[in-house]
């Protein structure tokens, strides 16, 4: 498959669309629309990387398009670049006031167009990225504690319809201050790249969703999971880990590094605050700790 960018071009003229296939398709992927409730249809399947639209059609026009893109979450960040008559200023103030992000004027010049697309193209590729790496931690390549929270929210909110368990396991590597000043600094983040990758092993459904949440603190979020599913995932993970047999000659636990776990199960309704879980699985790593450490508690 292609990964070249996607561009929407919607205008109820086709010679219009040829003239902007013609200038785009060496760089671009195009796909068409001749209405605009034909443009919400295409976007919503194709997903494009950018729309170019056209102000005046019969019919749904272009900023009623534009006004159900910003307001639709999966279309909301498409940029749009209206294509306007040479001149019309009101229709230019128009579409940047509804959301677009520039315009085109229309006869159109291939170097002008070429030229806004690729700018726009690229800084919606770079917003992406930013909002990608605000949601991801750097070492472990693991979704952070933000996208752990927004996935904890999101699932549990999906699972309230249908009343299903949902379980969260919280995990803490032993001893691990004793680990950095025998081993270094280095050491230790190597050591929690490995427990990222076990985790990422030992988890593996598709809807399961794992997250570095702290320092040497890792966070699962286990959708449609009963509490003995998530304690026998949880076991797992404390085996897995012990089995890398990583020497830790400080530990008081093992000669090897180890990890605590706490799960928490409940069924989800309306109105329980996702965090609920967060705050029982935390206080069963807690009992871990507690207990001895390189055991699991629920
Ligand atoms: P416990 O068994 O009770 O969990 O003891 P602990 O020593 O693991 O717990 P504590 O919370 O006191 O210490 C955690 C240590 O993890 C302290 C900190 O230096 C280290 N740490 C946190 N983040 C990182 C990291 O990104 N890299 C490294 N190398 N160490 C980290
Ligand atoms: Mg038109
Ligand atoms: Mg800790
Ligand atoms: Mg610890």
């Amino acid at each position: 498959m292609s990964n070249r960018s996607v561009i929407l071009v919607v205008d109820d003229e086709v010679s219009n669309i040829e003239l902007l296939s013609a200038v785009l398709e060496d760089d671009y992927e195009i796909c068409f629309a001749t209405s605009g409730t034909e443009a919400l249809q295409v976007a919503r399947s194709v997903l494009p990387d950018l729309i170019l639209l056209d102000v005046l059609m019969p019919g749904m026009d272009g900023y009623a398009v534009c006004r159900e893109v910003k307001a639709d979450p999966l279309l909301a960040d498409v940029p749009v670049i209206f294509t306007t008559a040479l001149g019309d200023q009101e229709a230019e103030v128009k579409g940047l006031e509804l959301g677009a992000v520039d315009y085109v004027a229309k006869p159109i010049t291939p170097v002008i167009v070429r030229a806004r697309v690729r700018n726009h193209i690229e800084m919606k590729r770079m917003r992406d990225q930013l909002a990608e790496m605000a949601v991801t931690d750097a070492l472990t390549g693991l979704g952070n504690r933000r996208r752990l929270e927004q996935a904890l929210k999101q699932e549990a909110g999906r699972l309230a319809r249908s009343m299903s368990n949902l379980s969260v396991i919280m995990l803490d590597i032993d001893f691990f201050k004793q680990f950095n000043d025998t081993y270094g600094h280095i050491a230790g983040d190597r050591c929690i790249m490995m427990v990222a990758a076990t985790l990422n092993r030992a988890v593996r459904r598709a809807a399961d969703f794992v997250s570095r949440y702290g320092g040497e603190e890792f966070a699962c979020v286990l959708p449609d999971t009963s509490h003995d599913e998530a304690m026998a995932i949880a076991n797992n993970i404390r085996d897995r880990v012990l089995a890398l047999c990583v020497p830790h000659e400080r530990s008081e636990a093992a000669p090897y590094v180890t990890v605590s776990i706490g799960v928490a199960t409940a069924i989800c309704s309306p109105g329980i605050d996702p965090i609920s879980w967060i705050r029982a699985a935390d206080s069963q790593l807690y009992q871990a700790k507690a207990a001895g450490r390189n055991r699991v508690e629920g």
